[in-house]
């Protein structure tokens, strides 16, 4: 031992050249893999036909197509609108850092309503086109309240009131089940303080479940008896949304989820919107087609 210190005194430097070699080595190898892995996703996505979209998401759940509202919504326009799409799971976090996200004829694009906008235009799509101007505002607003205030009092109650009770649904593959209660802690955190900086994170749990329900309570009182929300022929952008937020709620959330009693005992009519919906754009719902595996 001894011996070993006198020698790394004396020969400091050529170890440390070792050493700095070692993880230089290391370092350049690892990079290398990712720039050949993203090379080789790069060539995979924009490798589909002219004008299909691949859709970015994240693995699909046991019991729903999708455990994000966003993706769901992005996918089932896609099915209503019928443009041509295949879906895959390698990277479901796009440039902007969330999911969903799109790639088509090489071209990626992020955020569930952008990729809307941008297919509507692309492809002359206009879901909305039966829609008088108020309905119109209307939709835009019932469209935020859902995404952008209903949705992180949803998350808080996935996610943070639970007690991680979401992990029997979620599927993450490659994951050692050893790692899985602290990566769903360390999500749970995360979400936390994603809704303290958004605010709704500041209020205590009954203000915030009082939030959710009020939300959830207009929009049962705006679809009333009619089929869609704004008629009984034809589906809107906002069924859509109206959809794949129930959809998490009665198929992807906690047994203990008060949103889920809520539908049951009070707003029955969101629950039949959901089921006539899915029928309509999901038969696969067990086993949803347009998937592209990781190996293709
Ligand atoms: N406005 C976005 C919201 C997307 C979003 O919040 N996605 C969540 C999953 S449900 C996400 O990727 N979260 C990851 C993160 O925030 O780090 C959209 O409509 O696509």
């Amino acid at each position: 031992m001894e011996e070993i210190k006198v020698q790394v005194k004396e020969n400091w430097k050529p170890f440390c050249s070792i050493g700095l070699g070692l993880l230089g080595t290391g370092y350049v190898l690892i990079r290398s893999k990712q720039w050949y892995t993203k090379r080789l996703l790069r060539k995979k996505w924009d490798s589909l036909p002219k004008d299909t979209v691949y859709l970015h998401q994240f693995h699909r759940s046991a019991t729903c197509p999708s455990p994000s509202p966003y993706v769901l919504k992005l996918e089932s326009y896609l099915r209503a609108t019928q443009i041509p799409y295949t879906t895959g799971f390698d990277q479901a976090q796009g440039p902007k850092g969330k999911a969903p996200w799109m790639t088509i004829n090489g071209h990626d694009l992020s955020d569930s309503q952008l990729c809307i906008n941008f297919l509507n235009d692309k492809f002359d799509k206009d879901l909305d086109s039966h829609l008088s101007a108020e309905q119109k505002a209307t939709s835009h607003c019932v469209r935020i309240m859902i995404e952008e205030h209903y949705m992180w009092a949803f998350a808080m109650d996935r996610y943070v009131f639970s007690n991680q009770d979401f992990t029997k649904w979620l599927v993450l593959p490659g994951i050692p089940k050893c790692l899985i209660n602290s990566l769903v802690k360390m999500f749970s955190s995360m979400v936390k303080k994603g809704a303290y900086v958004q605010g709704i994170g500041r209020h205590n749990r009954k203000d915030i479940e009082a939030f959710g329900l009020t939300d959830l309570g207009f929009v049962s009182t705006i679809l009333g008896n009619k089929k869609y929300l704004f008629s009984d022929e034809r589906l809107s952008e906002v069924d859509l949304i109206i959809f794949a937020t129930v959809a998490e709620i009665l198929t992807c959330s906690p047994d203990s989820s008060i949103y889920a009693i809520a539908i049951k005992n009070d707003f029955p009519n969101l629950e039949r919107h959901f089921l006539m919906m899915k029928n309509q754009l999901w038969p696969d719902w067990e086993n949803p087609k347009n998937e592209m595996m990781e190996k293709e």
